[in-house]
């Protein structure tokens, strides 16, 4: 009986840790990165916490293949782990207020940049990121094309109109967006897709996005095998306020006939600029 009732406050403390991590850390964002032996032990002390939480911890991502990383967060001077999809900085020198640190999983060696260990295959495997940092960026998985009506823009700071479009991005200095003004008009489209074979399997995706304005309009992410019509696996219309809000897990099936597209479509105004940053895509199924 009295394991019992341990049990069930460690359980209530994990779910109050549980609650406490979607405040305090964003799942895209970390603050370093640590490479780990392949044999992963005690990587920092917790201490705040019976030593459950830490066992627990441990034991999944030794287990668990798809783990590749582990994160330690800190809320107010309280410590917790979390597993975590894990990679290698991208663009180094990122900076932000998250409290978070994260560990990759790799085997006697570090993985390049914009890779990450896959511990299924034993590889470094390149990470499909956009952060949209670079004119041409090596790792971006999407680009523009036409059979639309206009393209997206990249840009960095807030844009030209007002009431509309974030005041920065998400991550570094740039981000891409749908400039409404004149001459858009009601339901012009812009298109990216991507320019990758992929492979027969579930890919997960994650992103920032910011659709600020009265008149704002719809952004679909869509997968397009062969002839078929387009599938959406993921919609939003009308104005989400003026912040960043992050899409944390979309699975996504795809095979080597399959494009992703992003569909923006303008509102019934200019208030309409819909943006997205750091996209990525995991050739896993979402954890
Ligand atoms: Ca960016
Ligand atoms: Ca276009």
């Amino acid at each position: 009986m009295q394991t019992r009732i341990w049990n069930i406050v460690a359980l209530m403390l994990l779910v109050t840790v549980s609650v406490s991590k979607a405040e305090t850390c964003e799942s895209l964002l970390y603050e370093s990165d640590v490479p780990l032996a392949f044999d992963i032990r005690a990587y920092e002390t917790i201490t705040t916490f019976p030593g459950s939480l830490m066992g627990t911890c441990s034991d999944r991502c030794l287990r668990d293949k798809s783990c590749l990383a582990v994160e330690i967060c800190e809320s107010g001077g309280t410590k917790y782990c979390r597993l975590v999809r894990g990679w290698t900085p991208g663009y180094l020198g990122v900076t932000g207020t998250e409290t978070c640190k994260q560990y990759a999983v790799v085997l006697n060696t570090t993985c390049g940049a914009l890779e990450f260990y896959d511990r299924e295959t034993a590889q470094c495997v390149q990470q499909d990121v956009c952060n949209f940092e670079l004119t041409t960026e090596p790792t971006c998985f999407l680009t523009e094309t036409t059979g639309d009506i206009f393209d997206w823009t990249r840009r960095s700071g807030s844009t030209s109109s007002v009431s509309t479009g974030p005041p920065s991005a998400k991550v570094g200095s740039y981000y891409k967006y749908t400039e409404t003004s004149s001459p858009r008009l009601t339901g012009d489209t812009a298109w990216l897709v991507s320019n990758r074979v992929f492979e027969d399997k579930t890919y997960c995706l994650s992103m920032y996005y910011h659709m600020y304005g009265s008149t704002q309009g719809t952004l679909k992410i869509q997968t397009i095998t062969g002839s078929d019509p387009p599938v959406t696996h993921w919609e939003l219309s009308g104005d989400q306020g003026n912040t960043w809000h992050s899409l944390d897990k979309l699975n996504l099936p795809l095979n080597n006939n399959t494009m992703i597209r992003f569909e923006g479509i303008r509102g019934t105004n200019y208030y309409s600029d819909m943006s997205i940053d750091y996209v990525v895509l995991w050739p896993f199924a979402c954890p």
